[in-house]
């Protein structure tokens, strides 16, 4: 299959395009390295010493002897979108090119805007330039499960059928994202679906849940190709977070109750979910939505996890419970399920202590390059808007 990886430079995608060209398929990565700008403006790093994109692709066919077309390019810019797919003709693209992190949505007008602009012309952008130079093509798109919310109900694939008044429909599940960056991910769903109705469109939306680990087997074969571990206050994720604080001995920071639960995976299993996804097209006309997660955790449980690992291990890293930046509920009911995943054959790697351990030992290989600075998380959900202080004063 000809796939062109949106985002291909970032943490999923990267992982996602060798795992896709190990296994013969011909892969393009389109990506505006973004990414690392936002990491440079922010005064963040990621604790591993990822590459350049060309220093990464030119090991990966000294390792593989396979070539990975890279194309420097941003997904708001509609003409060079549609040169790359027409360029690359793809039999599928997959979309992981966004602004991927809550907190940085929330850090002011500014970046509310940016990632607005960002996630939803891209997505808006790369349905017309489907529509207009490969209609055949498979979009898999990288949604989110915080597109739900929490909701007292159980949370379906995507669909639910509702009986009002006496009639019944199948609709898309009611949506209650956290964060202006998750409100993006709902627009794109929204958007791809009537792509589908209107031009037959074939797509899955993937709600994938928050991924941890950082080594692949095909990133592990040299060191040029290790992937990012964020573990700063804006991109690092709970359990990459937790596993850094216990490696410096730090407290773990779960905000508030801890009640908070989600879904999780290993980024193994993220880059097998895409391929199962590319195996088993979606028909045209057809938006398919998988909820892509292995498991079901609450935060204080994970901290209370990676506290007992940490232990063994001879480190000192107390949970601690913190003021929450953010506004979410702190204990809910929280019931979901990712049958379709799995009734395709995904085979998950369940969180264990081993793994953990392992995240552990890596950031404390990598202690050197941490700055304890950025742990701190400080982007707050209901802090007052800069511009009105501003204009106060
Ligand atoms: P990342 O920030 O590591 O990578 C995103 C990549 O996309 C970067 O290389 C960036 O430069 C590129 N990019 C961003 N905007 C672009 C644009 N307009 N044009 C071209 N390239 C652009 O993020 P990630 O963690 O790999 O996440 C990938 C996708 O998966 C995102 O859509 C994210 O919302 C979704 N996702 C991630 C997680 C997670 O835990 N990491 C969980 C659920 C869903
Ligand atoms: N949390 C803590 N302590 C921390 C960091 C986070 O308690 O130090 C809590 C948060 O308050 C939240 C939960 O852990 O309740 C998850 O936070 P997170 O930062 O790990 O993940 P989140 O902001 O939800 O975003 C991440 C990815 C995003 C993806 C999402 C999947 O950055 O791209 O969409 O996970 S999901 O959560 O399913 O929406």
């Amino acid at each position: 299959m000809r796939v062109l990886i949106i985002g291909g430079d970032g943490y999923c995608g990267w992982a996602t395009a060798l795992h896709l060209s190990a296994r013969g398929h011909e892969v393009a990565i389109f990506d505006s390295l973004i990414r690392r700008e936002w990491d440079r403006q922010l005064g963040v790093a990621t604790l591993t010493r990822i590459r350049s994109v060309d220093d990464r692709l030119r090991a990966w066919r000294s390792v593989s002897g396979n070539a990975i077309r890279f194309v420097c390019g941003d997904a708001t810019d509609y003409d060079a979108l549609r040169l790359a797919l027409a360029e690359t003709r793809p039999d599928a693209v997959v979309h992981f090119g966004q602004q991927r992190s809550a907190p940085f949505s929330m850090i002011d007008r500014k970046r509310a805007v940016e990632t607005l602009t960002n996630n939803t012309v891209g997505n808006l952008n790369l349905l017309w330039a489907m529509h207009e130079v490969c209609p055949d093509a498979h979009l898999v798109k990288l949604g989110t499960m915080g597109e739900y919310g929490t909701p007292n109900i159980e949370i379906e694939e995507g669909f639910i059928t509702i009986e009002h008044k006496g009639r019944s429909d199948r609709l898309p599940f009611p949506k209650t994202p956290g964060s202006f960056y998750h409100l993006t991910k709902v627009a794109d769903s929204d958007q791809i679906y009537f792509a589908c109705r209107v031009w037959g469109l074939r797509a899955t939306d993937l709600n994938q849940g928050v991924v941890y680990g950082v080594d692949t087997p095909e990133t592990a074969l040299a060191p040029a190709l290790v992937n990012r571990f964020d573990y700063d206050g804006i991109f690092g994720t709970a359990l990459n977070r937790f596993c850094v604080q216990a490696a410096l001995e730090r407290p773990l920071s779960v905000y508030g109750k801890g009640g908070q639960t989600r879904t999780f995976l290993d980024i193994r299993d993220t880059v097998r979910c895409i391929e199962l996804a590319l195996d088993t097209p979606a028909a045209a006309g057809e938006f398919r939505v998988f909820n892509q997660f292995t498991e079901i955790f609450g935060v204080l449980e994970l901290a209370e996890r990676v506290h007992a690992v940490a232990s063994r291990m001879g480190l000192d890293a107390p949970v601690r419970h913190v003021q929450n930046p953010r506004v979410e509920k702190e204990a809910h009911y929280y019931s979901t399920t990712n049958e379709r995943l799995l009734s395709l054959g995904l085979r998950p790697h369940l969180l264990d202590d081993d793994i953990l351990e392992r995240l552990i030992v890596t950031a404390a290989v990598n202690r050197r390059r941490i700055d304890p600075a950025q742990i701190d998380a400080d982007v707050k959900w209901n802090a007052p808007a800069r511009e009105t202080i501003a204009a106060a004063v």
